[in-house]
């Protein structure tokens, strides 16, 4: 790991970014997954660095929305398991979810890395090795498309954070609930999915284990409410003038 003054102004960064190189080291995450991660974090740099109150009013619907599904699976690549594999476990106990391997650079000893680090950090479960059970997601061609059988095939509810678009688009169109991390609110992942997270994952999934934990209280009327009162195109707009407001503001500044 490499040595970051805790008071450097962007130690949090350069901190989330050496969680990734240690995933790359330790075989976890695919070197495209170093660039997608640079690509986040210029969008979180525009965004203000921080989980702002747009991004945690979208976490509440998700939070509603995993709490009401009956059969809802979190999917695990490489960048998510990196930096948030702690935070995966606890909201699968949480709203009972499924955790599913799904790889969009295929690799099956990077599947196995990916979870013998899901189970170090409490999963007892994870789908996405047996090749008994796999199953084919249609009109999608990337490796992505093959799933288990128990899991994304058969869920209701699909979390798929940090996401390339075409999953979302053939997941959505096979008749799934999709969320997404997206940083990028102009992404086609983060303009299709139902639920779009415009926060780091490595915030955001944190936030959503609280809030998931929070509203596990209420009843399905009070979390079929807060589910009705969201709307994701008004969200990925909000987001997008956030960060036109950010750039106003340092272009008067400058
Ligand atoms: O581990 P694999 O093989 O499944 O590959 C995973 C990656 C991420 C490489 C793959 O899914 C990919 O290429 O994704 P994309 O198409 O680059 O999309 C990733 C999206 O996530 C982009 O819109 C990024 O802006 C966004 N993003 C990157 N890092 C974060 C993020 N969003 C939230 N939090 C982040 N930390």
């Amino acid at each position: 790991m490499a040595l970051i003054p805790k008071n450097h102004p962007r130690a949090k960064s350069l901190f989330i970014r050496e969680k990734l190189i240690d995933g790359f080291d330790d075989g976890i995450v695919a070197k495209e997954g170093l660039l997608a991660h640079g690509r986040g974090e210029a969008f979180d740099y525009l965004l203000g660095e921080k989980t702002t109150h747009i991004a945690k009013n979208a976490i509440k619907a998700a939070s509603a929305a995993l709490l009401l599904a009956k059969n809802s699976v979190i999917s695990v690549n490489g960048n998510i398991a990196a930096l948030s594999a702690k935070e995966i476990v606890k909201l699968a106990r949480i709203v009972h979810a499924k955790i599913e391997v799904n790889l969009f650079y295929t690799n099956d000893i990077r599947k196995r890395n990916i979870v013998k680090l899901l189970k170090k950090n409490g999963a007892k479960e994870v789908l996405g090795l047996d090749l008994k059970l796999q199953k084919r997601i249609p009109k999608l061609d990337s490796a992505r498309r093959v799933v288990d059988k128990d899991g994304i095939f058969s869920a209701d509810v699909v979390l798929v954070p940090i996401e390339d678009g075409d999953r979302t688009i053939a997941l959505k169109k096979f008749g799934k609930k999709v969320i997404t991390f997206d940083l990028n609110p102009l992404s086609r992942t983060a303009q299709t999915a139902h639920i779009t997270i415009v926060d780091n994952a490595t915030r955001g999934m944190s936030e959503l284990v609280v809030c998931c934990s929070r509203l596990s209280s209420k009843n399905e009327t009070v979390l079929k409410k807060i589910l009705r009162g969201f709307d994701n195109k008004n969200n990925l707009r909000m987001n997008i003038l956030e960060i036109k407001k950010n750039l106003s503001r340092r272009a008067s500044h400058v």
